[in-house]
């Protein structure tokens, strides 16, 4: 018999009598407790258990669709993934939401409740890896072959409590109670080395034999990645460093020397420890380069594997394999393409490179020069020994090509140079990411321009068909019909159906509605609800929202500069007309980046100032919730009226909380940067509060000599805003961060603080007028159908990854 014709076996329960019945069997055969003694946390693992199984046995029939149809497959290889929290999404996917909550309720609790001890994965700093999250979630919901790789990190991203004193960060063992949504595969095991030295082989002038001279195991487990709306369930598939077994040494323990008995196993398990919280800016640390290498190393020889299951040849590979690298910090597989295909399977290095070029393509996230990644050369070397010749040789014959094109530009070989030579020996892994793929896009239609005029022109210019823009999305499941019901059954009512959810452009059908006076008082009365689920502030107050990690070019110096002159208005006029605001801040900052922590400590004791101010704090308040994650993002978009967008114009390189806040009814105040350019596009200036200089007038500024105490000097609020900072009423962070300001300003804030006021102006009499207001709000939804990231995936489908879907059969 053939299983895989037999899926199914089991049938899973459709009544609310049979879901209960496979509830209880869990709760029994699987938690191995009874319904007198469960407690909230059987109650969840049992429900997850029971829903994990409807998405299991559709993960099966995907399966056995794929074996059959032998497609082409995309591997997204990622360090990050924020996925968010299981239960509610699984349940969404799976139909299942009912059944589970009358389920629950017979054994004696509620949804939430149980709700509650889902624990989010923060396998991920901030945009990079929720767009990873979103991608994985469209391919499924595209029906497309894949697989998401990455780490998993034993401790997230920090848990991050936020006191007057700013602050301060939590480890996030976020598996402590277990992960009853993943399935762990330990005959799927890989052996990685690290260190060591290479050897000739005889008879050979290209392969070599390395010698590591440590090995590491990588175990992984999956998490199933259901599609919305189809029966396709893909797998993220997460790696974790075990140590071998001969690492315990017995006679160390036997003589009593306890640590240094596991020091060797410790130190391989250490490579997944730990997320590393950092965003833009790279710590060069071996043990980063160690996990990048971990990840590329586990998921290339699985990808491997699952290709010679079905196929022999060689030169089918890139045609059945398409290799994502979501930035640069999974690019030394393309050296580690090379090394397996030329040292271990004996292809002939020409050969190789074409399959290995033809097999991958790069994502980049950035253009701050900090966040471009390069190793030193002594640090690659002394890791990947192997590596760093087969880098060598892929530099030599790029250059070579370099050469012929522009014949005696020897300045243009070293400005292009994978390896870059002062002030020290580095690999400059984005140039290796270039050269080594088929296709290079940046993540919206501004930075891709950049990309091409800027940090890649060369080569852009010597390979002009290469770069593409691939403008990013976000998954409308997780950031409306999940995060905002309310908003979603209103939704639903008001264009006849929930179509929208897999195809978001059908949002335009409520640009009429807007005209419908009940369909705006229905729509504005669930902007209220939303706003007293969260409990920030005042529901009737203008609820004002910069939600992302905390850095500098993102600016949230020149939010808090508002924040002050605002504070000094109302105080110089209390009798003034004020419209009440809510100010929410909400983000992380990496751990060793003190001047963003300044400004996390600093909106902290502004906003205690504020609270305290019995004039004031009936106007203004300003709230900054701990712990910024995927989860509380989904409390607080929803509830949000205004978007703040404020990036230096250039620095962001698209944003994606921009579209979940305008996919949910908020209006965006924003500069002409990133993805914001393509939502006022979208949405209108009339829908849009658009301010300050553009990315070619503030590259500019800072070529003439840009002089923030210019500013200053002519502008009384700034003068006295910046003054109030640095008077030390706020302390000596206060100071530390308005003498930052005015000696350099790196982000250009002073720059852009009058044409932000007065547009906050403009926010405020739009505000006033409530039918205008919902209009706008019902309007910036209505034009976010763009940013699925349904679309974004359909965009790498047909222009990078040229594959197609590969539909899995209904349940008969
Ligand atoms: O603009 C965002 C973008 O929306 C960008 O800053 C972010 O990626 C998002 C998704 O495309 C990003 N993160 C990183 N680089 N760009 C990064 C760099 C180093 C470590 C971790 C993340």
């Amino acid at each position: 018999m053939d299983l895989r014709q037999g899926i199914g076996l089991r049938k899973l329960g459709k009544t609310a009598d049979e879901f209960q019945q496979d509830l209880l069997s869990n709760l029994y055969y699987r938690r191995g407790t009874t319904v007198e003694s469960a407690s909230a946390r059987d109650a969840y693992e049992t429900l997850s258990l029971t829903v994990r199984d409807r998405l299991a046995e559709r993960r099966a029939r995907t399966a056995a669709a794929h074996y059959a149809s032998n497609p082409r497959w995309v591997y997204y290889l990622s360090a990050e993934y924020l996925l968010g929290a299981q239960l509610e999404q699984n349940l969404l996917y799976s139909g299942t939401g009912e059944l589970a909550a009358s389920a629950v309720k017979a054994l004696g609790f509620s949804l939430e409740d149980v709700e509650d001890l889902d624990v989010e994965p923060g396998l991920g700093n901030g945009g990079l890896g929720r767009l990873a999250a979103c991608l994985v979630d469209s391919l499924a919901t595209r029906d497309i072959p894949a697989v998401g790789y990455g780490i998993r990190y034993d401790l997230g991203i920090f848990r991050q409590v936020i006191t007057e004193n700013g602050q301060t960060e939590l480890p996030d063992d976020w598996a402590f109670h277990g992960n009853p949504w993943e399935f762990p595969a330990p005959d799927d095991r890989q052996t990685v080395g690290f260190y060591g030295h290479t050897e000739p082989v005889p008879g050979s002038t290209t392969r070599k034999v390395w010698v590591p001279g440590e090995i590491v195991l990588g175990e992984p487990s999956h998490m199933l990645v259901p599609g919305y709306g189809t029966d396709t369930v893909n797998i993220v598939r997460l790696w974790s460093a075990k140590a071998s077994e001969a690492s315990f040494d017995l006679s160390r323990f036997s003589a009593g020397q306890y640590a240094e008995a596991v020091q060797e196993a410790v130190r391989a398990e250490n490579i997944s420890k730990v997320l590393y919280p950092d965003d833009s800016t790279e710590l060069g640390r071996e043990l980063r380069l160690k996990q990048q290498y971990f990840l590329v190393s586990c998921s290339l020889r699985d990808i491997v594997r699952r290709f010679r299951l079905r196929n022999e040849n060689w030169d089918e590979f890139a045609e059945k394999t398409v290799i994502q690298l979501n930035d640069t910090h999974p690019t030394i597989a393309i050296p580690e393409l090379m090394r397996l295909l030329v040292d271990e399977y004996e292809l002939e290095w020409d050969r190789a490179w074409e399959i290995t070029r033809k097999t991958f393509a790069y994502t980049c996230h950035t253009l701050l020069p900090e966040a471009l990644e390069t190793w030193p050369v002594r640090l690659i070397e002394k890791l990947l020994p192997r590596h760093l010749e087969i880098i060598y040789l892929i530099n030599m014959h790029f250059l070579r090509t370099v050469g012929a094109r522009f014949p005696g530009d020897q300045e243009r070989v070293r400005r292009m140079s994978i390896i870059q030579e002062e002030p020290e020996r580095r690999v400059r892994m984005a140039h290796l990411a270039v050269v080594g793929t088929e296709a290079v896009n940046g993540v919206a239609e501004l930075h891709s321009k950049l990309l091409r005029e800027t940090v890649l022109d060369d080569f852009a210019e010597l390979w002009p068909a290469k770069f593409q823009n691939v403008t990013n999305g976000i998954s409308p499941r997780r950031f409306i019909r999940i995060a905002n019901p309310r908003l979603s059954d209103l939704i639903t009512e008001g264009l006849g159906g929930d179509g929208w959810v897999r195809d978001l452009e059908k949002l335009a059908g409520l640009e009429s509605l807007a005209d419908d006076a009940s369909f705006r008082e229905r729509w504005r009365s669930i902007k209220r609800a939303n706003k007293v689920d969260l409990a920030a502030g005042d529901p009737d107050s203008l609820t004002d929202v910069m939600i992302k990690r905390f850095h500098e070019y993102k600016r949230q110096q020149l939010k808090l500069l508002h924040v002050v002159t605002l504070y000094q208005r109302i105080r110089a006029n209390p009798a003034g007309d004020w419209v009440p605001r809510t100010v929410l801040f909400a983000g992380k900052a990496a751990p060793a980046y003190h001047a963003a922590k300044d400004l996390i400590r600093l909106i902290a004791t502004v906003a205690a100032t504020i609270a305290a101010d019995p004039v004031v704090s009936p106007y203004l308040k300003v709230v900054f919730p701990s712990n910024y994650n995927v989860t509380l993002a989904e409390k607080i978009i929803p509830a949000a009226d205004l978007s703040e967008q404020i990036s230096l114009a250039g620095k962001e390189a698209s944003g994606t909380g921009n579209m979940k806040l305008a996919l949910n009814g908020a209006v965006t105040i924003g500069t002409l940067d990133g993805a914001n350019i393509e939502i006022h596009a979208r949405v209108g200036d009339d829908n849009f509060f658009l301010f300050g200089l553009d990315a070619y007038e503030a590259a500019q500024a800072r070529i003439n000599g840009y002089q923030p105490r210019a500013f200053y000097d002519h502008d009384e609020e700034l003068r006295a805003a910046i003054d109030a900072l640095g008077s030390g009423a706020f302390g000596e962070v206060g100071h530390r961060v308005a003498s930052a300001l005015l000696g350099w300003d790196e982000y250009l804030a002073l720059a852009d603080y009058r044409a932000y006021v007065d547009c906050q102006g403009r926010v405020e009499e739009a505000w006033r007028d409530h039918d205008r207001w919902t209009r706008m709000s019902i309007l910036n939804t209505a034009h976010s159908g763009f940013f699925s990231s349904d679309r974004t995936v359909a965009d790498y489908a047909a222009r990078i990854w040229r594959v197609s879907p590969v539909p899995v059969p209904q349940e008969n």
